[in-house]
């Protein structure tokens, strides 16, 4: 005899849990232990014919001694004004004109720079200076302290991405300033990164962390030539991936970059993920297929393949080649990576 008393029973139970600070966990079960993942946000491509203009809006108007970064980061609106680019991670495009420097600092989340027109600028990280190529991929592993300069003629644009929203949900950043007056801090060489520029070749007696890879520079040029080296899979598609020389490990605790060359007019195969992905259109043009959504995609675009969303990309017009940075490492780490071809 469900009288309308009984019904009404339950939710002023759950009141009164609610007001004793108890949940029920009978009637949120499903909510709170989806049977998959849930992302929150839909793919999102950001062209870079948009954001170029900003850019240049950007480097007239915001002077870099006001700031601590030039960076315009990419967001998807879809996690309501938040500034994140897919879960874990943000993109962003940092812009420095002649003679801009862009003060020492240090923190807990891990970053990355990718050089797409930094020809000329220059990194320097915890005292060694890492001169920006096309291609490059520059890291900051966590605490290391790093400044930005552009010595150049000319204005530069990078690509970077730090895994900053994972650790503001793990509320696990720690920041430090370095002083922008410190002159020395610029009057580095490129220093210890030469014990890492010989692949296969590791010094004995070297003291180095275990927790993040000691070589922070990584050349285009070389990146560039294994990729051509590289037989084509199945699909026509060819996966570097960075790593720790020390280890053979993912390049920093949460953060794991590859670099993808698609074959044209060949169709990766679907696939999803429990990780996060953004994908920066190195060279070429294509289409991507990601969940409910098709990118037609040019050079310096960017993408987002958020977690379990079948992806699927085709190089259009001649080979095309991806950037790819995820949170896939982090993942991994607690046994919670899992992957599907579709
Ligand atoms: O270059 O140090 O886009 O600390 C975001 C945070 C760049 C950087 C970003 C950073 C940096
Ligand atoms: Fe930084």
């Amino acid at each position: 005899m469900a009288d309308v008393a009984t019904a009404a029973k339950p939710s002023e139970f759950v009141a009164q849990l609610q007001a004793a600070n108890l949940h029920p966990l009978w009637d949120r079960f499903r909510t709170i232990t989806p049977v998959k993942p849930q992302p929150k946000d839909p793919p999102l491509l950001w062209r870079w014919r948009d954001i170029e203009p900003f850019t240049e809006r950007a480097a007239s108007q915001v002077p870099i001694d006001d700031v601590e970064r030039r960076a315009l980061i990419l967001v998807n609106p879809a996690f309501a004004g938040d500034t994140v680019t897919t879960s874990n991670l943000i993109a962003a495009f940092t812009v420095l004109d002649p003679g801009d420097r862009a003060r020492p600092h240090r923190h807990t989340f891990s970053a990355i720079r990718f050089a797409t027109r930094a020809e000329g600028a220059a990194t320097i990280v915890n005292g060694r200076r890492c001169n920006m190529h096309d291609g490059d991929l520059i890291l900051t592993p966590p605490m290391c302290w790093h400044g930005h300069i552009n010595e150049s003629d000319h204005r530069i644009i990078w690509f970077d991405a730090a895994n900053i929203p994972l650790l503001r949900t793990l509320d696990a950043n720690f920041f430090e300033p370095g002083d922008p007056k410190a002159n020395q801090f610029w009057m580095v060489d490129e220093g210890e990164e030469k014990l890492w520029t010989e692949p296969g070749l590791v010094g004995t007696e070297l003291d180095y962390p275990a927790t993040h890879s000691p070589k922070y520079h990584y050349s285009g040029a070389a990146t560039r030539r294994l990729l051509a080296a590289l037989s084509p899979g199945a699909d026509g598609s060819r996966t570097v991936r960075y790593t720790n020389p020390a280890t053979g490990d993912a390049v920093m605790p949460a953060l794991d970059c590859y670099a993808v060359r698609l074959s044209k007019d060949r169709a990766t195969r679907p696939k999803r993920t429990t990780c996060n992905m953004i994908c920066l259109v190195v060279s070429g043009m294509g289409r991507s297929t990601v969940g409910e959504h098709t990118f037609d995609w040019s050079q310096h675009d960017v993408f987002s393949i958020p977690h379990w969303t079948l992806a699927s990309h085709t190089a259009k017009g001649g080979d095309a080649d991806l950037f790819v940075v995820s949170d896939k490492v982090a993942l991994e780490r607690l046994d919670l990576l899992r992957e599907e071809y579709q």
